[in-house]
């Protein structure tokens, strides 16, 4: 891949990724700027991204760099890379993208239609750090750029669990292990961890599920009283409905919250036969066919709307002849 020969005659490069930066985007954009330093110690490499979770920033080596204002005195970059997002999607560095006299983007999302003068957009890749690895050159990484890039392929891969995951994965993420980094502590606070209100709001919810569908479907609903009365906000619901899901026999789950507005997000999670964009769809949302969510206004009975979302996985069952019994 001779992608990073586009930048090689540049004195200053910019790189940036999505809004709400997650551990991929992080990753792919400090990997990439320390390389770049590495390789060009002549060039200025600037990275902007919205200030990172506090667990990123302790394990992402060159989080302290990040310019996360998107002030700079440069008026125009030689080169401006975006990674793991569209251009519609980084906040602050979008006109700095737009005014570079080179732009460079890679990403993994299918939908990407390729935003830069060159391009490097493969939707069948786990993480944009999946891509950095490919375009960089293995003997000059090292275990700042290495657990950068890990800590990416980790976090967008769900831990190597997600259909995303293929063989050049595993062997790219093997290769970055042997640089020594202390991944089983990574691992744990970038992934696993959750704070003690989030557990607390966790068990609430769980313990508030309900089982429909003889189990085929795992519903739960927090309204904004309940989670802050645990000292919770709303981000801490993450992960919920992840949570829901993995019950065994269920296809698919709901999780609602209410938010301080009053309205409610509605979260779905499928395993299998049930697309749940259609649902979301139908209330005006959107995502993909195993997770997405919509937004419920507040002058709505949320009973009732869970309701009907039931029953329209219940008729998705039905037409895949996955609920011959069809109980209550
Ligand atoms: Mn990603």
């Amino acid at each position: 891949m001779q992608i990073l020969e586009e930048v090689k005659d540049c004195k200053t490069i910019g790189i940036s990724g999505h809004e709400n930066p997650d551990g991929d985007c992080a990753g792919s954009c400090l990997g990439l700027a320390l390389y770049l330093r590495k390789m060009m110690p002549g060039a200025r490499v600037d990275v902007f991204l919205e200030p990172l979770r506090e667990d990123l920033y302790n394990n992402l080596p060159g989080a302290d760099t990040v310019i996360t204002n998107f002030r700079t005195d440069l008026e125009v970059y030689d080169a401006f890379i975006v990674l793991d997002s569209a251009k519609d999607r980084i906040s602050g560095a979008k006109e700095l993208f737009e005014r570079a006299e080179k732009t460079i983007n890679i990403d993994h999302h299918i939908s990407n239609p390729g935003d830069g003068m060159v391009n490097y957009v493969n939707g069948s890749s786990s993480s944009a750090c999946e891509l950095v690895y490919e375009v960089i050159d293995h003997d000059q990484i090292d275990t700042d750029i290495a657990q950068n890039l890990y800590v990416g392929m980790v976090t967008d891969t769900g831990c190597f669990r997600f259909s995303s995951t293929s063989r050049k994965t595993m062997q790219a993420a093997g290769e970055l292990m042997t640089y020594g980094f202390d991944f089983p502590r990574i691992v744990r606070e970038v992934y696993f961890e959750k704070t003690f209100v989030q557990q607390r709001v966790l068990g609430r919810a769980l313990s508030k599920a309900k089982s429909c569908l003889g189990g085929r479907c795992i519903v739960s609903k927090l309204d904004h009283l309940a989670i802050t009365a645990l000292g919770g906000v709303g981000k801490d619901v993450e992960g919920i409905v992840s949570a829901l899901v993995s019950t065994t026999g269920a296809h698919c789950a709901i999780f609602a919250h209410e938010r301080s507005t009053g309205d409610w997000r509605v979260s779905f999670r499928s395993n299998q036969i049930v697309d749940v964009s259609v649902i979301a769809q139908h209330y005006g949302g959107g995502g993909h066919i195993r997770a997405s969510g919509c937004t419920i206004q507040k002058n709505r009975d949320i009973t009732i709307v869970i309701q009907e979302m039931v029953a329209m996985i219940r008729g998705q069952l039905k037409a895949a002849d996955e609920l011959p019994d069809d109980p209550e």
